[in-house]
């Protein structure tokens, strides 16, 4: 077996996540999390019933309770005598700051919760938020909570066309915006996007109001009646409001993510339970101390790991966080060492794409900084290869900072599987083990569960939990078909391939469906495939996630062209390929480029008609091309790649 690393005596004694918790919730689950819910969140009204799985897998926690999640997030931290202590400390890119205290944010929420309402924004309604990393767009996701409308983040980076469907399956009113965000140094518009997103042309679009911060102060296009800034509206607002108490189960917010058609799935969480499993696992997992700890969550607020671990998971702990604005190489590649040196960051919790590009960069960059205030760092989004795994301890950890690589999902709401620091004896590159409160196995092709090591399995698990999410937007057919059908209603599938080792720790592989993992992203080639047969030089496209050094997986591009463009490609060449992979880029977001597009005469079907992707893989990660016998025409590969090597 490879190495483990036991945590330190001290950092045991310290730290939140204490063994004794698997033994209180293996003998009685329902009074663990019960338990859960009321020392850390403050319900206006106490629950009665823990959990409702009679509507499985339609679940109810914490049934009959009320509660608010912005008060939870700011308002009781301000009346506990904690108003003074700073919640955000936001790191522009181009180097201006802002301190947010907690009595800050409590205004700042409820200035903005006050110019919602004025915006006709009731109780239920969706908001959509596009914004880049900036503190207003925290103000504005607590401001929605405050009011009970659901909002739906679409991340920045996404287009215009991303957007659109977004807020159409969403029926979003309001969406909030800014003139433009700043990317690597440069300005660069945003809400021109959404202005497209809504003038859309084929249908009429809900939306009724944008609101619109000024950011970069570039150039917008202006719709009266519609348009608002939020210098003018928000500032002029009371900065007190007081707020409603929801029911548990009152919808918090929408979150898209990729699923294995082309229509993205609008996963939507409710709020008790997922506050509580929040505010659980960013205390014992990151084994925050509010009092004393600096915690930075390098994500976008527009993945759920931005939600969870950005808003109301270290919020609803009342703890102090970095956000910045920016690029990890803007303006130099030492910009976020720089960060943990200047605040003190004591908890980092970032992803293995990001960590592979430090490596790439070079040990030299973070050595020339003092990062000696880091005590723990997480990991997230992907699988994390050994290699990349002790780098981050080695040089961001200073040898001996523990890594918590956490698995979960935008469906889970909340980490599932990660080592405990101060319990855990890490193994690097698994996530080890369901935490406290949280049961999964891995099943065979017949769905039987095993614990052979080193067999492949599917992960699933065994017991809904409190973040679980309530369901697709919409669809409660899709839901129960994607998650709770696969092998049948007593497992959530969740997609990933897994496998346990000699230990018993849990080894994730990567997705089993035909979603790929693009620098922590998750994107469904399906989607793709779509943009890619929508420009009119395409007849036929099949995209798989071909291994990638630094972004994991990278989205590699098969395509047939269709006749005209054919010859086109003959004379232009690389012109159309290019054209190709930045129409990619306008459907669906730059992220989304395919990292190879390859003109190829056929694509590899089996008899039934369906692509064999799993060929293509093999030829776009350079190997020995796999068993073609259930090809319905088994030349096809020969062609492909004759054609490949002209
Ligand atoms: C939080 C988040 C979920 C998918 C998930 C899995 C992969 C996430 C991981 C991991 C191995 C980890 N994933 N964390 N795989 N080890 N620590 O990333 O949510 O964007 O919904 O992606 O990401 O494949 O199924 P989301």
């Amino acid at each position: 077996m490879s190495d483990s690393y036991a945590p330190s005596p001290e950092l045991t004694a310290q730290a939140n996540g204490q063994a004794d918790l698997f033994d209180q919730a293996e003998d009685d689950f329902e009074g663990f999390w019960a338990a859960q819910a009321r020392e850390r969140i403050t319900w206006s009204k106490d629950f009665d019933q823990t959990l409702d799985w009679s509507g499985a897998p339609f679940a109810k926690w914490f049934v009959g309770g009320e509660l608010n999640a912005s008060v939870n997030c700011v308002d009781r931290h301000v009346d506990a005598g904690n108003g003074e202590r700073v919640a955000i400390h936001f790191e522009g890119e181009g180097g201006d700051t802002r301190t947010i205290t907690y009595a800050d944010l409590q205004r700042e929420v409820a200035k903005t919760a006050n110019a919602l309402v004025e915006l006709g924004v009731g109780t239920g309604d969706r908001v959509a938020i596009y914004l880049p990393m900036i503190p207003e767009a925290v103000f504005a996701m607590l401001a929605c909570a405050r009011l009970g409308a659901p909002h739906s983040v679409v991340f920045g980076g996404f287009s215009a066309e991303a957007l659109h469907t977004r807020i159409a399956d969403a029926d979003a009113r309001v969406v909030i915006t800014a003139d433009g965000q700043f990317r690597r140094g440069k300005p660069a518009p945003l809400k021109a996007a959404v202005d497209a997103a809504i003038d859309h042309g084929d249908d009429e679009s809900p939306v009724e109001k944008v609101l619109v911060v000024q950011r970069t102060k570039g150039d917008v296009e202006w719709t009266e009646g519609r348009d608002v800034w939020w210098h003018e509206l928000v500032e002029r607002q009371a900065d007190t409001h007081e707020a409603q108490a929801f029911d548990s189960e009152h919808p918090l917010f929408i979150l898209y993510t990729s699923g294995t058609t082309g229509k993205p799935k609008g996963i939507f969480h409710t709020t008790g339970g997922y506050l509580t499993q929040a505010a659980y696992t960013n205390s014992v997992v990151h084994d925050l101390h509010p009092e004393t700890d600096v915690y930075w969550c390098t994500a976008d607020i527009g993945w759920v790991t931005g939600h969870s671990y950005i808003v109301y998971g270290p919020l609803a702990n009342g703890a102090t966080q970095v956000i910045y604005e920016g690029t990890p190489d803007t303006p130099h590649q030492g910009r976020w060492w720089e960060i943990v040196q200047k605040y003190g960051v004591s908890i980092l919790y970032t992803a293995p794409t990001a960590i592979r590009t430090f490596m790439k960069w070079g040990d030299d960059i973070p050595a020339r900084y003092d990062l000696s205030s880091l005590r723990v760092l997480g990991s997230v989004g992907e699988p994390i290869n050994p290699e990349a795994w002790r780098w981050y301890r080695e040089h961001i950890g200073g040898g001996s900072a523990p890594i918590v690589d956490t698995w979960w999902q935008t469906e889970t709401g909340a980490i599932m599987i990660s080592p405990l620091p101060g319990v855990t004896s890490l193994e690097p590159g698994s996530a080890q083990r369901p935490i406290p409160g949280i049961s999964a196995e891995i099943l065979d092709d017949e769905g039987k569960p095993f614990t052979e090591p080193e067999k492949v399995g599917y992960l699933v698990l065994t017991k809904p939990w409190p973040s679980m999410l309530r369901g697709i937007w919409g669809d409660e057919e899709r839901y129960k078909e994607t998650y709770w059908s696969r092998f049948g209603p007593k497992y959530y599938f969740a997609g990933d391939g897994a496998k346990y080792d000699e230990d018993g720790n849990i080894w994730l592989l990567g997705r089993v469906d035909d979603v790929m993992n693009v620098s922590g992203h998750r994107l469904s080639t399906a989607e793709i495939e779509s943009a890619l047969v929508s420009h009119p030089a395409v007849a036929e496209a099949a995209v798989v996630g071909a291994n990638d050094e630094t972004t994991g997986q990278a989205p590699v591009a098969f395509v047939i062209l269709r006749g005209d463009a054919a010859q086109r490609a003959e004379e232009e060449g690389d012109a159309l390929v290019q054209e190709l992979r930045n129409h990619v880029g306008t459907e669906i977001g730059p992220i989304a480029k395919p990292r190879q597009v390859l003109v190829v005469p056929e694509l590899p079907k089996t008899r039934s008609g369906k692509i064999m992707r799993r060929l293509l893989k093999d030829v776009a990660e350079n190997r020995e091309v796999g068993d073609v016998t259930t090809l319905a025409d088994s030349s096809v590969m020969g062609q492909i790649q004759d054609g490949l090597k002209k």
